[in-house]
């Protein structure tokens, strides 16, 4: 190699090295924050009066979250005192009523299962249409 071209490699190196460590660090931090609220199951709520998946499973103590997709407002409720009929709600036993309330569009709601087993929600608005959901928990390994 000619002394011009060290001479050049050695200087893209140095120009290199700073850019590198920055886009190191300005990668870094949004990355940490996404992993630490990420959710093991999300849910959609959509104009077809659907949960989509209508079925998702975790582990105990993992979180669901529910985005409104739609341009219509649901909820993401299971508490037998909303429901008009036995069939919308289904609760382990010993596990306490969750209901998120008015989600508008592009709204998010999320619940940590604690205890295992199978639960079945629904949206208040449409239950009649049988927007229905099922979290199915399996205990923590
Ligand atoms: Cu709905």
């Amino acid at each position: 190699m000619s002394p011009v071209s060290t001479h050049s490699l050695a200087r893209t190196r140095w120009l290199l090295g700073p850019a590198a460590v920055l886009l190191f660090l300005v990668g870094r931090a949004p990355e940490a924050q996404a992993q630490s609220s990420s959710p093991a199951a999300t849910v959609d709520m959509t104009n077809t009066l659907s949960f989509a998946p209508d079925t998702v499973r975790v582990q105990a103590g993992e979180t669901v979250r529910w985005t409104n997709g739609s341009v219509i407002v649901h909820t993401v409720t299971a508490d037998p005192e909303e429901a008009t009929t036995d069939e919308s709600v289904r609760l382990p036993e010993g596990t306490a009523p969750f209901d998120s309330g008015t989600l508008d569009p592009e709204e998010r709601f999320e619940h940590t299962f604690e205890v295992p087993g199978t639960y079945r929600y629904f949206c208040i608005p449409h239950e009649g249409a049988k927007m229905y959901g099922t979290v199915i928990v399996t205990p923590a390994e």
